[in-house]
């Protein structure tokens, strides 16, 4: 843990046992972790799979966190968060409990064996960017490209907001 706080962009999925209530249990814990000063979530979404066709629809959601955990132990928090939600991992992009992808940290490009920052699939997934973009519309990759030029370059996923549920 360093003493300066960090902000980061986590990128919140799941498509089995109810996704949206996975997606509110997994909001509760980390608006209570001592870990994580501050957070803010986007809307909901319901959006059709990336990958393998033969699973569910998914919520998905963004949450924007200030914290002073550095990013191997933020990555440590999600991945426990992950487990307390039963989170298997087997199939590559397939269907699961609760996805929580570190995003951004600050604007860090990070190579790590265990974490790749930016994570590597953020500019093809409509999923990831316009739940972001609700946190903060005039955001940049590390790189200088927005999340709004880079969302218009992405593929067409479906994408509905959900509007009678909140974070
Ligand atoms: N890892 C490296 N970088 C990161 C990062 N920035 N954030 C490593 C999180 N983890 C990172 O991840 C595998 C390993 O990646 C971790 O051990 C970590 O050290 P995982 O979550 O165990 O495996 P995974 O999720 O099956 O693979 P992956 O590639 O992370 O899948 P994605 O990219 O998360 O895709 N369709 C819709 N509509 N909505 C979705 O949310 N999600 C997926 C999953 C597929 N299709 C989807 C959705
Ligand atoms: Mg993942």
């Amino acid at each position: 843990m360093n003493s300066s706080l960090n902000t980061a962009y986590i990128g919140m999925g799941s498509n089995l046992e109810n996704p949206v209530k996975q997606l509110k249990s997994a909001a509760r814990h980390l608006r209570q972790h001592h870990d994580i000063a501050d957070c803010q979530f986007s809307h909901l979404y319901n959006t059709t799979p990336v990958g393998p066709q033969d699973q569910p629809d998914y919520a998905n959601a963004a949450a924007k966190v200030t914290t002073a955990l550095s990013p191997i132990e933020l990555l440590d928090l999600l991945q426990s968060i992950e487990n307390q939600h039963g989170r298997e991992r087997n199939i590559r992009w397939g269907a699961r409990t609760l996805d929580l992808d570190l995003l951004l940290f600050n604007e860090e490009t990070i190579d790590h064996p265990r974490l790749i920052v930016p994570h590597n699939q953020i500019k093809f997934r409509n999923f990831v960017m316009v739940p972001v973009l609700d946190l903060t519309p005039d955001l940049h990759f590390p790189d200088g490209q927005s999340f709004k030029e880079a969302l218009n370059l992405a593929p067409d996923n479906a994408i509905a907001l959900i509007t009678d549920q909140s974070l």
